[in-house]
């Protein structure tokens, strides 16, 4: 293995925070890593890290054309070259950005050779090699691996519902490595998500059987993570359609009946992405709202859709409301232990320079220490979460009491109903919450 000199963002030194008054676009204006907000500082709150996939390897190719981005790291000789480069590359970037931590599919981060399982694997622990030792020399961590188990061509019809056993086979064994080198890193959490658990019709699916192979696979996941003691956390990552028409692991709630339905849940949490909320016609607050209300919430892929185009355009979050939404839920359920805010986001394909991608983690990073800020005032002046408490007040009555502990049932309830004979309920101020949140943006 060699090692180089090589600076792949000459341009750019170590971002820092300059305050809300600043005019340079590479610096931080709202996200500063060691203020404290809500007992904690920004950076465990957040917990950023940088995904490997769109920042490293996504060259900007979409169904008309071809890659734009300039990626100087893509240089070598071999693949694995490349591949050393491209880790370089991708630790320099991290370290000046000052984030803690990085996600990776084993196939962005080493090639795969054709018809060669054993080389692959080779490769693939020789990248690992490179990155355990730039992990200790930056001091940057792992917060999940996983597999691709949706690019090959044996995965065209599923890797864990696939029809063929063989494809289940193959992917069990790639998974096993991926989970093998994810502790290797020390990674805090292993994420699945099912690219091509779905299917594009019924006429040659059965669908019954393949959630019940989807079952198996994952069981067998934790049951090796045991054996080898790997203590990081399991994902599962819900997302309607795309690349299948319908996806097994559709949204929050859908995830949360299967893994029950399974006995999993006490295994798996999940992983939720901004932009697969709105694809499944939800909000990213109710995907992790739903996830927080169910104790199944782990960590988030944060980047943002377009509501004009029905398709997974990850782009970096720049919402301030959704940002304030998702920390307020965190705020809420007590923050992330093994989760962190991933961004799972690409660059437009006309943002061609390196430099790119700073301006894109910065405003993703600023977006979400503005919503954070916004959240605490949620939480510090009170006025929202007094509202809701008092809308539901009528709960903590004795009656309410009885019947949320379980000890009435319809006929006692009826002669209740005639006595009090309920005509109206109170406004549920939606405008003048909004107005108030509002205040609080502004
Ligand atoms: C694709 C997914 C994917 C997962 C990891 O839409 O977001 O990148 O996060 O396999
Ligand atoms: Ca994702
Ligand atoms: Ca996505």
């Amino acid at each position: 293995m060699t090692t180089t000199a090589t600076e792949y963002f000459p341009g750019v030194s170590k971002i820092a925070y300059d305050g809300p008054d600043s005019r340079n676009p590479l610096a931080f204006k709202h996200y500063d890593p060691d203020a404290v907000v809500a007992g904690k500082s920004m950076r465990d709150h957040f917990r950023f890290s940088v995904c490997y996939w769109h920042s490293m390897r996504n060259a900007g190719a979409d169904p008309f054309g071809v890659g734009t981005r300039n990626m100087p790291w893509e240089t070598g000789s071999d693949p694995v070259e490349v591949a050393l480069n491209t880790m370089r590359a991708n630790f320099e970037f991290i370290s000046k950005l000052g984030v803690d931590f990085w996600c990776f599919h084993d196939r962005d981060i080493a090639p795969e050779t054709p018809d060669d399982f054993a080389k692959t694997n080779q490769d693939l622990d020789t990248v690992v090699g490179l990155a355990k030792q730039l992990q200790g020399e930056t001091g940057i961590k792992l917060l999940w691996g996983t597999a691709c188990l949706f690019v090959h061509p044996r995965y065209m019809s599923g890797a864990a519902t696939s029809p063929y056993v063989d494809a289940f086979v193959h992917a069990a064994a790639q998974v096993k490595k991926a989970i093998e080198v994810t502790h290797e890193l020390g990674g805090e959490g292993y994420v699945f998500w099912g690219g091509r658990e779905g299917y594009d019709t019924l006429l040659n699916t059965d669908l019954g059987r393949e959630f019940d192979h989807l079952a198996r696979f994952l069981h067998m996941a934790v049951d090796f993570k045991k054996s080898i003691g790997f203590d990081g956390q399991f994902y599962i990552e819900p997302k309607p359609k795309e690349p299948t028409k319908h996806q097994y692991d559709h949204d929050s709630s859908a995830c949360h009946a299967f893994l029950q339905k399974y006995g999993l849940v006490d295994h798996l949490k999940l992983n939720i992405e901004a932009n697969h909320a709105t694809l499944a016609g939800h909000s990213f607050h109710h995907e992790l709202e739903y996830a927080a209300a169910n104790g199944i919430l782990g960590s988030i892929d944060a980047n943002r859709g377009d509501m004009l185009l029905g398709w997974d355009t990850d782009q970096f979050p720049t919402d301030l409301y959704d940002t304030t939404f998702a920390m307020w839920t965190l705020l809420k359920s007590g923050g992330f232990t093994t989760g962190g805010l991933n961004f799972d986001a690409k660059v437009r394909r006309q943002s061609v320079d390196p430099e790119d991608l700073f301006h894109a983690h910065i405003g993703g990073m600023d977006a979400f220490a503005r919503g954070l800020k916004v959240a605490a005032k949620i939480v510090e002046d009170g006025r929202i979460p007094d509202f809701i408490a008092q809308r539901y007040s009528s709960w903590d009555s004795d009656l309410g009491k009885r019947i949320e502990a379980g000890h009435v049932g319809l006929a006692d309830l009826e002669p209740i109903a005639h006595q009090r004979n309920l005509a109206s309920v109170p406004s549920s101020r939606q405008e003048m919450l909004e107005n108030i949140l509002n205040d609080y943006i502004c």
